[in-house]
């Protein structure tokens, strides 16, 4: 009819990112010294947390590394698998959602 209306926003307007996990998995070959050099580098640990995150792994598994952006997830996980791959060590590194 003419009338100008302004709707008035009632819901939040930006939802914090979702956060994603990135896990590294043990294997049996890849050299301990190569996955800590690894955290060191592309988590930004310093030497004795990645250790401590590779060895973790090594016992259970399993371990997370950071927690991040998915766009910043996956290209953490981009740079390790490629690390692994260029040193030809079989690091298995993965992104999953939080929670
Ligand atoms: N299990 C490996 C070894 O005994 C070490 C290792 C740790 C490999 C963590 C992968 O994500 C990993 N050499």
């Amino acid at each position: 009819n003419g009338d100008s209306v302004v709707l008035e926003r009632r819901t939040q307007k930006v939802k914090p990112p979702h956060m994603h996990q990135v896990v590294m998995l043990n294997d049996d070959y890849t050299p301990m010294e190569f996955v800590v050099v690894v955290i060191q580098e592309f988590f930004n640990k310093d030497r004795e947390t990645a250790t401590q995150i590779m060895l973790k792994i090594h016992l259970d598994g399993r371990g997370v590394c950071g927690v991040y952006s998915r766009d910043v997830a996956a290209t953490k996980v981009d740079q390790v698998m490629d690390a692994a791959n260029k040193a030809g060590h079989p690091l298995q590194c993965i992104s999953e959602p939080v929670e």
